[in-house]
């Protein structure tokens, strides 16, 4: 079964203007699609054609020898949800109750989760993602960074919410400057419906 570029669930310009159509058209069309392809090409004759993206993800990052189609897949997942992450008109401390409830019990709230979370993806060095995440074992919440590809599953825990915080994300609107972008994120984007409806669903299960 051959993972697929799904559509952008908004148009090109819908996030403007903290995420221009420039911005997102290469970011979907030439860099998610990038991700699809060659991760198809990698997995071909491995023995994880047939397993879900999320067990097929765990076991090429477990396997040292698949480092480079564990790329490819981790990118995937990760922009599947990052389109997801973002809406028209979201951002800001308007949160769902229960997510909202445990932010405050976990993160210090909104004001707590943004400075954390900015904190993460300003302090990632190089490429790769900031995250709201939930331990599978207790549940509780927390701010992580990864990477280039590597996200919260990788690492036994449900991703809630990510960043992107490679170039590719921000050069073209924000030039170098990251904190800008992430604010902006935080303050403008978040589809918390999204991100609560993940935490409804609970741990994220992995077959291996
Ligand atoms: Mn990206």
């Amino acid at each position: 079964m051959a993972f697929e570029l799904p559509p952008l669930p908004y148009s090109y310009d819908a996030l403007g203007p903290y995420m221009s159509a420039e911005t997102l058209e290469f970011h979907h069309d030439k860099h998610h699609k990038a991700y699809v392809d060659k991760g198809n090409e990698l997995i071909a004759g491995t023995g994880l054609e047939n397993l879900s993206l999320e067990d097929a993800m765990v076991a090429a990052f477990k396997d040292k020898t698949k480092a480079g189609l564990f790329n490819q897949l981790g990118q995937h997942y990760n922009h599947l949800h990052f389109c997801n992450w973002m809406k028209q008109g979201g951002g800001g401390a308007k949160i769902p109750g229960a997510l909202e409830a445990k932010i405050k019990s976990d993160l210090d709230g909104f004001d707590g989760f943004k400075k954390k979370f900015v904190e993460a993806g300003m302090t990632q060095f190089g490429s790769g993602w900031a995250w709201l995440a939930m331990d599978n074992a207790t549940g509780k919440l927390e701010i992580m960074k990864t990477a280039n590809g590597e996200n919260p599953v990788v690492y036994g825990k449900t991703a809630l919410l990510g960043v992107d915080v490679w170039e590719h994300s921000y050069y073209i609107d924000y030039r170098n400057a990251r904190p800008k972008y992430l604010e902006a994120f935080v303050d403008n984007l978040i589809n918390w419906e999204y991100v609560a409806e993940l935490h409804e669903k609970g741990p994220l299960k992995i077959a291996a």
